[in-house]
């Protein structure tokens, strides 16, 4: 199968946390796909033009961060990172869309400032700040619930990348007055397939 990336794409980054953790790499070729490039070879590819994108082994190509993770995480018949059902399914498919919901406005905010600084917007900045802390502020609380401290799951893998945009963008400054999130963030920052698939700065 191929796995196309950039090195910077936190959605990317999900995918590829998935495969080291499932140790899919000898089955997965990573490649690094060029985006928001006019006529890229990348879109002949994935029309879309966005990562992440996996080619499957029967040459059907798929894209959607969540829908790739659940493909590879099922290969070998053993998913670990499904989300619970039955008494826990509302309360973990919140927590999943709460983790999405913050990783969804980071992502504007940076792609926003990846452009010229004259097309930037003040606006759009300001309010994607401002959306930030405040999700920091409801991690803070949710941090302690079972399915954060548990085995990992899509919501931590989720939350894990959102977070760890803050390498990517110097105005995102969730650490202060979120001393539960930082220490559960650090941890969980430190396994193996997470420090792998660290945004270059
Ligand atoms: N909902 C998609 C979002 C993917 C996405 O927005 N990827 C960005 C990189 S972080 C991208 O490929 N941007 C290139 C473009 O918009 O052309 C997912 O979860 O996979």
């Amino acid at each position: 199968m191929k796995l196309y990336i950039t090195p910077g794409s936190p959605y990317a980054r999900m995918a590829r946390i998935v495969v080291l953790e499932k140790k899919l790499e000898s089955r997965v070729e990573t490649i690094a796909a060029k985006t928001r490039t006019a006529d890229s070879p990348y879109y002949d590819i994935n029309p879309s033009g966005r990562v992440p994108y996996l080619v499957r082994d029967d040459g059907v190509g798929m894209e959607e961060s969540a829908l790739i993770c659940a493909y590879l995480d099922h290969l070998d018949g053993a998913p670990q990172f499904d989300l619970p059902g039955g008494d826990q399914m509302w309360e973990s498919r919140r927590l999943e869309a709460l983790a999405r919901s913050m990783l969804d406005g980071l992502s504007v905010w940076g792609r926003e400032i990846l452009r010229p600084e004259n097309e930037r917007s003040p606006g759009v900045i300001q309010h994607e700040t401002a959306r930030a802390q405040r999700m920091a502020d409801v991690w803070e609380r949710e941090i302690g619930q079972p399915l954060m401290r548990g085995a990992l799951n899509m919501i931590q893998i989720t939350l894990a990348c959102a977070l760890g945009l803050e390498a990517r963008n110097s105005g995102f400054l969730w650490r202060p007055g979120h001393a539960k999130l930082c220490e559960w963030f650090d941890r969980v920052a430190a396994r193996p397939s997470l420090k792998a698939t660290a945004p270059p700065r």
